[in-house]
């Protein structure tokens, strides 16, 4: 019986389905997701301990959740591929994910020119497979694909309704060097809770607020006390203009205190104490154009790591 580990890296274009893979495959709630593209801004990690089982062999997977592979045109957009670029280079395997609903466009011609010249295995995720009526319709999608390169694995997924997950565990297991686990056993991530707190003010920003807003606004936490039966949280969401500060207060600061009331709760989840929740907004025009700003905002480059 052998030991595997390794870095696996979680890749494709916004809204495919790698946040959700990502938290279906830890178990556990550690990367926002919506509707909306360009949800996640920074690489995540999620590690997995799989144990020993009869014929099976175990190891630790540390999977890297990417923001959506697009073209950048902002200082946000390109620290956010920048990170795309920092989980690519050092994993052992990349899992392309791919929304086998969606037609093939220009942002497809884009990540896969990205994992062209790498020489990483790639195992290709075909997701969202709930969404087809007809599962023969993977066929030719398999063989579309299969002519643009050889991919390790071709595996069909749904990582909302969690179908095909264990075989894509089981692979990408026997695919990762043999090695010794790189985290202790019982850590799930490396992100710190303060973070996970903006996140989630963001994640209910995402559901609350329409349009142009959601992809206008970032969310930095500015004091975070731990306490044994409370944690005291004062957060500020940055936007760039009055007319979204505007729709973030909503009329007499009722869309505030929506966010806050539905992210306090999810905090709650998350820390295990009851939540303080201060929330203000504060409008900063051209932030995502700010190199300084986006660093800012970037847990990773704050902690020197
Ligand atoms: N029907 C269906 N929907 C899915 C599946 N996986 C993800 N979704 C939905 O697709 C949308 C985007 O999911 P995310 O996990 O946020 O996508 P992402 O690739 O992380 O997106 P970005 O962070 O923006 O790059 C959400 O509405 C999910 O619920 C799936 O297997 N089936
Ligand atoms: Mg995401």
């Amino acid at each position: 019986m052998s030991f595997h580990s390794g870095f696996v890296c979680i890749l494709g274009r916004p809204n495919a389905g790698k946040s959700t893979l990502l938290n279906a495959l830890v178990g556990e709630k550690l990367a926002i997701i919506s509707p909306k593209p360009q949800t996640t801004r920074n690489r995540i990690l999620g590690i997995i301990n799989v144990p020993k089982q009869k014929s099976r062999d175990a190891g630790q997977i540390v999977l890297i959740d990417t923001p959506g592979v697009h073209r950048p045109d902002t200082s946000l957009g390109r620290q956010m591929m920048s990170d795309v670029r920092e989980a690519m280079s050092g994993c052992d395997l990349i899992l392309m994910i791919v929304d086998a609903k969606k037609k093939w466009d220009a942002t497809d011609t884009f990540l896969f020119d990205l994992v062209k010249k790498t020489a990483t295995p790639v195992f290709l995720l075909l997701n969202k497979i709930d969404l087809l009526a007809d599962k023969r319709d993977l066929l030719p999608l398999i063989t579309q694909f299969q002519a643009l390169r050889d991919f390790k694995e071709i595996i069909p997924i749904s990582a909302l309704k969690k179908t095909g997950l264990d075989e894509l565990l089981q692979c990408v297991l026997q695919a990762l060097p043999k090695a010794p686990a790189q985290f202790p056993e019982d850590q799930i991530t490396d992100q710190p809770l303060r973070f996970m707190a903006a996140e989630l003010i963001r994640e209910h920003i995402l559901m609350q607020v329409r349009e142009e807003v959601p992809h206008a606004v970032s969310v930095m936490v500015e004091q975070y006390e731990e306490g044994k039966t409370l944690t005291r949280i004062a957060a500020t969401i940055f936007c760039d203009r009055n007319s979204q500060k505007s729709i973030l207060v909503g009329k007499g600061g009722q869309m505030l205190k929506k966010i806050g009331t539905h992210a306090r709760l999810d905090i709650e989840k998350l820390v295990g104490t009851k939540v303080f929740l201060e929330l203000f907004v504060k409008v900063q025009p051209g932030w995502r154009e700010s190199r300084q700003f986006v660093e800012e905002l970037d847990w990773r480059r704050r902690a020197g790591l």
